[in-house]
């Protein structure tokens, strides 16, 4: 199936922390789905390697490997170039982020801290502020923001991304009511425990074993394609439907602190 517009051009999607976890299973989908899916992060092996897999299952959309750091202004401003030369987006979909560390607040490393405010909260701030022209201008816009359960429940050993995440969940309820009238649409989805390579890796300082203990004995933690899934979902509806908040979980977490293990 391929997805068009009303104008019937195909739909586009600028796609960021597309080299792993939900961000690559997210533009995969879309592009399986006949979207053409501008493919965002920081390594450029990752995003050739899923621009040839898009080719190698022939899908109907395409992967345009978009090699930046979304935290660069101008690298970012190079892409919105790009982009408007080719013909603009519908969609923009933030997924770069993550979280380092699980200190108490009391011995919190700023640098951790900075590090997941840049790259949860002002890196979906330079991405919005690049994109939104564009997207005003299609008539039909949507800003997708990945945030978590994280962004409305704070834990113990929690507290810096915690408060990245809440910051980008502001940023993105904020940004729902000054885009209506430009008739931008503004979802946000809120997953909890999701097993991806790298997330639980990199909080935890690149430890496998302790990244491994995060998951132990849970059935069945959400896949990134099981988030992809709704993503792709949520900016496929007719335009006028906004999921404004999707929380998903696995049914073995039925809350932050209640993680059913076997
Ligand atoms: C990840 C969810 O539960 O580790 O965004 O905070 S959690």
């Amino acid at each position: 199936m391929s997805h068009t517009t009303e104008n019937q051009s195909p739909r586009a999607a600028v796609v960021t922390g597309a080299t792993t976890g939900i961000g690559r299973a997210t533009a995969l989908e879309l592009a399986r789905r006949g979207w053409r899916v501008y493919a965002v992060g920081r390594r450029a092996e990752r995003l050739d390697a899923l621009a040839a897999q898009a080719r190698e299952e022939a899908v109907p959309g395409e992967v345009v490997p978009a090699p930046l750091d979304v935290t660069d202004e101008a690298a970012v401003a190079g892409l919105v170039a790009r982009v408007d030369t080719d013909g603009g987006i519908d969609t923009l979909v933030n997924i770069a982020g993550g979280a380092r560390g699980t200190d108490f607040v009391g011995a919190g490393s700023r640098e951790d801290w900075e590090w997941m405010y840049r790259a949860n909260v002002l890196g979906t701030l330079a991405m919005c502020q690049a994109f939104l022209p564009g997207l005003r201008a299609h008539g039909e816009g949507t800003v997708l923001n990945l945030t978590s359960t994280a962004a409305v429940t704070a834990y113990e050993g929690g507290a810096g991304y915690n408060a990245a995440k809440m910051g980008q969940h502001g940023l993105t309820a904020a940004l729902r009511l000054e885009e209506a009238e430009h008739n931008v649409r503004v979802i946000e989805v809120l997953p909890g425990m999701v097993h991806t390579e790298e997330f639980s890796l990199m909080r935890l300082g690149g430890d496998q074993s302790a990244a491994d203990a995060v998951y132990a004995g849970v059935e069945k933690p959400l896949t990134a394609e099981d988030v992809a899934e709704v993503c792709v979902h949520a900016v496929e509806l007719p335009h006028h439907v906004n999921l404004d908040q999707i929380v998903i979980r696995p049914v073995a977490q039925a809350a932050q602190h209640k993680v059913i293990r076997r």
